[in-house]
């Protein structure tokens, strides 16, 4: 269990609020897509993902990327009982989607990146490792119901 001291609730919301999702949510899916290609396979409805440019640019990409970052910005008023939150979306993304949970981690570490990338200096060694609990905590209620 990932536990979530008082500093670390403040620091991941406090940056939350300036992330701007719709933005953030397609450079973090785009980036897995593009980083390890094999997760492409579960969007083979996608359209056109023949290249990093073709990737970072499609809409598609750049939508779902917004939902799993929506949902995950849901999750933060909830941040002491992931396993609730996710309980739903791990049923899902194991029986119907059959997705394997170390891609929630690949995910999470996508995340991380562009987080850094984007607030520079503010992106403390302190703050990255709040924000590592969170996507460890995230990856971890999303695999909870998978058998
Ligand atoms: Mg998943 C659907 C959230 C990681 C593949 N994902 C969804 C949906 C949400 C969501 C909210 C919509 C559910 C619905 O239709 O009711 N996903 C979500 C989170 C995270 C995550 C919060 C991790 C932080 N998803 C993830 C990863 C993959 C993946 C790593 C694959 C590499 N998700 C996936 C697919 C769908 C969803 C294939 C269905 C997309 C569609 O058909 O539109």
């Amino acid at each position: 269990m990932v536990h979530f001291t008082a500093e670390d609730k403040a620091a991941i919301t406090s940056m939350w609020r300036k992330v701007n999702v719709e933005e953030a949510g397609g450079e973090t899916l785009g980036r897995l897509l593009v980083v390890y290609p094999w997760t492409q396979r579960f969007f083979d409805n996608f359209g056109n993902l023949s290249s990093a440019s073709a990737i970072m640019g499609n809409p598609k990409v750049k939508a779902h990327g917004k939902r799993v970052l929506t949902s995950l910005g849901e999750a933060l008023r909830n941040i002491d009982d992931l396993k609730s939150v996710f309980s739903q979306l791990s049923e899902l993304h194991c029986e119907r989607l059959h997705v394997d949970p170390e891609n929630f981690r690949l995910l999470g570490n996508m995340l991380v990146i562009i987080l850094a990338k984007h607030f520079g200096k503010e992106f403390t060694p302190q703050m990255q490792a709040s924000w590592q609990k969170m996507v460890a905590g995230v990856a971890s209620a999303l695999a909870h119901k998978y058998h």
